[in-house]
């Protein structure tokens, strides 16, 4: 049987869908990496020595790839390096210094199938900013979808991953395969997830305590809306900064902070990601955000670092 290895957020689903239309595959099998950990975990390994062809879409893990002896194709749209492995069909458009917006693009592309799944893709992995490409609009009229009905759909999908269920990740292809597009936005199982994600959001910004214009938020929930609540809270809500906490994310504390791009000029968040990183803390970001996953009893000592830098 053929086994799909995708990503779990929409652009990953949507391209398992295109490609499993575009081969006219009756019977498939596909999986999706644990949440959140970019590897191939034991499960997958079984599959991949069992199963006959393999494609693994929108999974930026060339090292994973590169190690696999069983013919692959690997599509996608990330920039990595090229496979050496002669047993990899990598198809990619990065590699020849192409940008292509989504994975569900590259399939779309390769195997001329195009439809509203190509775009909700793209809206999946780039936002609004998907309505700038001529494409996504010419797909989404097609169907009849408004660019609100689309972007209600990608949060539909996405309410699987946020919620850290992998289950329903897996099922989503099918789900979407099984569905009109127009339907998902009726399909039960999404609308009660995403109204729970919605509901946890809203209940971590309602605990906002603000000190020198820079919110402090505490949280505990399941749901991975971390970086959800520190984009609200700066970009809607307008604050200066947030620092948030959610206390117990599956047994671990998650700390994140993001600032303003004018607050951004007076904080040095490399500086603050390298002093976490020679505590050993697992921490990462960019200019305007920070990301930190710890053992729950570390978590003052994470926000004491970041404290420092805001006095
Ligand atoms: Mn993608």
């Amino acid at each position: 049987m053929s086994l799909i290895i995708h990503h779990w957020d929409t652009d990953g689903i949507t391209s398992t869908a295109l490609l499993v239309k575009a081969l006219g595959l009756e019977k498939f099998k596909n999986l999706s990496p644990p949440i959140g950990e970019f590897r191939f975990d034991e499960r997958i390994r079984r599959a991949i020595e069992k199963e006959g062809e393999i494609y693994v879409l929108d999974l930026n893990l060339p090292h994973e790839v590169e190690g696999i002896s069983k013919s692959i194709v690997f599509i996608d749209h990330h920039i990595q390096p090229r496979i050496k492995n002669p047993k990899v069909k990598q198809i990619n458009p990065a590699l020849g210094g192409e940008e292509a917006p989504s994975a569900s693009f590259v399939v779309s592309e390769y195997f001329n199938v195009w439809n509203a799944w190509s775009a909700l893709g793209v809206i999946g992995d780039i936002g609004e900013r998907a309505f700038e490409i001529p494409k996504v609009g010419e797909l989404l009229k097609i169907e009849g979808l408004t660019r609100k009905d689309a972007l209600r759909i990608v949060e539909l999908i996405d309410s699987n991953y946020i919620a850290m269920d992998r289950e329903g990740v897996e099922k989503a292809v099918g789900v979407v395969l099984e569905n009109s597009v127009k339907g998902l936005l009726e399909y039960e199982p999404w609308i009660r997830k995403a109204e729970s994600i919605r509901k946890a959001i809203e209940d971590a910004l309602s605990k906002v305590e603000v000190r020198k214009g820079i919110a402090f938020i505490d949280f505990e929930s399941p749901f991975n809306i971390i970086s959800k609540v520190a984009r609200k809270a700066v970009w809607e809500l307008g604050y200066e900064g947030a620092v948030v906490v959610n206390r117990n994310f599956h047994g671990k504390a998650q700390v994140y902070f993001r600032v303003s791009p004018k607050k951004a000029e007076e904080i040095n968040m490399g500086e603050i990601i390298s002093q976490l990183k020679e505590k050993s803390f697992n921490a990462g970001g960019k200019r305007e955000v920070l990301g930190c996953i710890c053992e729950k009893n570390r978590i003052e000592e994470v926000l004491n670092i970041i404290n420092a830098h805001l006095r």
